[in-house]
């Protein structure tokens, strides 16, 4: 059988001659899917502040995180964070054609961004939202995410592990959506 790989379309078509578990290998041979991971507002203290809130680790620490549990899952991420809500929509609007999918911890922005919930929306990627705290624990006005509308699914409260988390339910539904 022949399998042609239309370079810039995404999932490339499978090989069946790899076999059901041929994920990994799969990966090794393509270029590693890329995900976009961006973080919102403030994100950059992590580390510095609040402790007791989001924990020790800073934002270069997260990144870590993020990089070694994608290698070991073939993927390659893109890490970005910015203060500023226009910056996270232009990059949400960046990784249609170029991600897999997004994981996005919109920080602040999850309570009151209509405009990057319509972003995540127009892209049409699989989106997971991640939040460090347990924000159903915290103020009335973190219970709502406007975001949580865009994402397949919502990981709160389990700190930078949440990440981890995330890239590893991200890299599942790209194998299904194979
Ligand atoms: O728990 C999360 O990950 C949040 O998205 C963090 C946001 C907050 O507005 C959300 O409700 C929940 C705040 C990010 C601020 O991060 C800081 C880190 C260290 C020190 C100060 C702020």
């Amino acid at each position: 059988m022949h399998h042609k790989f239309i370079i810039g379309s995404w999932p490339p078509p499978r090989n069946p001659a790899l076999g059901r578990n041929g994920a990994q290998c799969y990966r090794a041979m393509m270029a590693a899917p890329l995900v976009t991971v961006l973080n919102g507002p403030n994100l950059n203290l992590l580390g510095t502040r609040q402790p007791e809130i989001y924990g020790a680790g800073t934002l270069d620490d997260l990144e870590t995180l993020c990089a070694e549990t994608a290698e070991g899952l073939g993927l390659a991420i893109d890490f970005r964070q910015s203060n500023i809500e226009g910056e996270l929509i232009s990059w949400v609007h960046e990784a249609r054609g170029r991600a897999a999918g997004i994981i996005i911890n919109p920080a602040g922005y999850s309570h009151t961004s209509i405009a990057l919930m319509d972003a995540l929306l127009a892209v049409d990627l699989p989106v997971i939202e991640v939040h460090i705290s347990n924000i159903h624990t915290r103020e009335a006005f973190r219970h709502h995410s406007y975001v949580s509308r865009a994402a397949q699914g919502v990981i709160c409260g389990l700190g930078f592990a949440g990440y981890r988390l995330a890239l590893i339910a991200l890299s599942d539904i790209l194998e299904e959506d194979q």
